[in-house]
């Protein structure tokens, strides 16, 4: 199905982020209305299928092992667990399994054989399957939609320039090539970022159009509102207030009409009036589930009530794109030589600080 894709230049994204609040929440309820069921949420349940240890810096994140953030490194899950965990997910309303593990990038070997078969298993059992798994290479892209996977996260996080300032063991075009090698293979992308990292409105204004100007744009956008977490450099920064999240969701809305737009991690936090607000600005998916990695997140019972009261219903698996077929071939590796990833020579105080912190208190 083509469709009709508006360009945005940065100044009218920005006009639009800055428009009087309930005069933006009202311009995205119309947009989404003309795009989308407004009553539809998806609901997208997250396992994290190996947790901790990663040799990243990412100034927000629990999983570095750099951090010490208390939380523990424990190897791939089995495939039995996947099957389990999935089929509570499916009985609980989730039409999406999403896989995370904290890597840099896919090493090639059993584990990455091991995300395959979890990836035909979940698929089989006719759910939506996502991976996030950190960076990965064009075959590694192409095995992984042979084996079933209908989406694949990979946050740019925020503004190209911002980026430099949270993450200096990857760059932003790392990011952006791996999000090619998905898109060469069919696999749905989905790809926003976090708020509340000291950014500024530029740096979210940016972010929105780094994903406007994707080709084919995502077909989800998450916006989490940071977790702050001991250990990392982020542990001590504000809350970001609720009108930040419905503003950044409503721009959201509009500059990416198509889009899943999620409503991601740090709903904890979130009144259930703050939700409802940013449903009314066209936020169409949600993480359920009471843990999200590693932090926690509302319970499926909090979540089935506040559908109740706002009249909202889960959305079916594969209404916005064929299920994929599983096909043998993702067993074939194709793979000839090493992948390239670019490794930046630069350095962020906040992160060296945070690390040597961590290091100190493990004495
Ligand atoms: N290692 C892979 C990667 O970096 O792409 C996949 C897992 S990583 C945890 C997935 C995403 O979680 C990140 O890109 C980031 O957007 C989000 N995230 C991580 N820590 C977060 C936090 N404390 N608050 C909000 N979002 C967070
Ligand atoms: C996304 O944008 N948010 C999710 C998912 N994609 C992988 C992750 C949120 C993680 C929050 C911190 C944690 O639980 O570790
Ligand atoms: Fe590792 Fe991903 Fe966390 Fe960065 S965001 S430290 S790559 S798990």
């Amino acid at each position: 199905m083509s469709v009709d894709i508006k360009s945005w230049s940065r100044e009218e994204i920005r006009a639009v982020y800055d428009r009087p609040l309930l005069q933006l929440i009202y311009d995205a309820a119309e947009v989404h209305r003309e795009h989308n069921d407004p009553l539809e949420v998806q609901v997208s349940k997250l396992i994290s299928i190996k947790t901790g240890g990663c040799s990243e810096d990412c100034g927000y994140c629990p999983q570095a092992a750099r951090y010490h953030t208390g939380v523990e490194a424990v190897p791939l899950m089995s495939i039995d667990e996947v099957r389990k965990d999935a089929e509570e997910a499916k009985a609980s309303g989730a039409s999406r399994l999403c896989m995370g593990a904290a890597w840099r990038n896919v090493q090639e070997g059993k584990d990455f054989d091991n995300v395959l078969e979890m990836v035909k298993l979940v698929n089989g059992m006719d759910m939506e399957v996502c991976c996030t798994l950190g960076m990965i290479t064009d075959d590694q892209a192409r095995r992984l939609a042979d084996a079933g996977l209908y989406a694949y996260n990979h946050n740019v996080d925020t503004s190209e320039e911002y980026y430099k300032e949270i993450i200096s063991t990857r760059g932003y075009d790392d990011r952006l090539k791996t999000i090619k090698h998905v898109q060469k293979w069919n696999i749905g992308v989905c790809s926003g970022g976090i708020i509340g990292m000291g950014e500024t409105v530029d740096d979210r204004i940016g972010m929105l159009l780094t994903l406007v100007n994707l080709s084919p744009q995502p077909d989800s956008v998450p916006i989490n509102a940071l977790v702050p977490v001991e250990g990392t450099p982020m542990a001590e920064n504000y809350k970001v207030p609720i009108w930040d999240v419905v503003r950044m969701i409503a721009t959201a809305r509009i500059v990416l009409p198509h889009a899943s737009v999620r409503l991601s991690a740090g709903r904890l936090e979130m009144s259930q009036e703050g939700q409802a607000l940013a449903f009314m600005a066209g936020a169409n998916s949600i993480f359920a589930g009471d843990k999200l990695l590693t932090t926690p997140n509302p319970e499926f019972n909090q979540d089935k009530e506040l559908f109740e009261i706002l009249g909202l219903k889960p959305k079916a698996a594969f209404k916005d794109g064929d299920q994929p077929e599983t096909k043998e071939s993702y067993k074939e590796s194709g793979a000839t030589e090493k992948p390239k990833w670019s490794r930046p020579a630069h350095t962020i105080d906040a992160n060296i600080e945070a690390s040597k912190k961590g290091k100190e208190e493990a004495v």
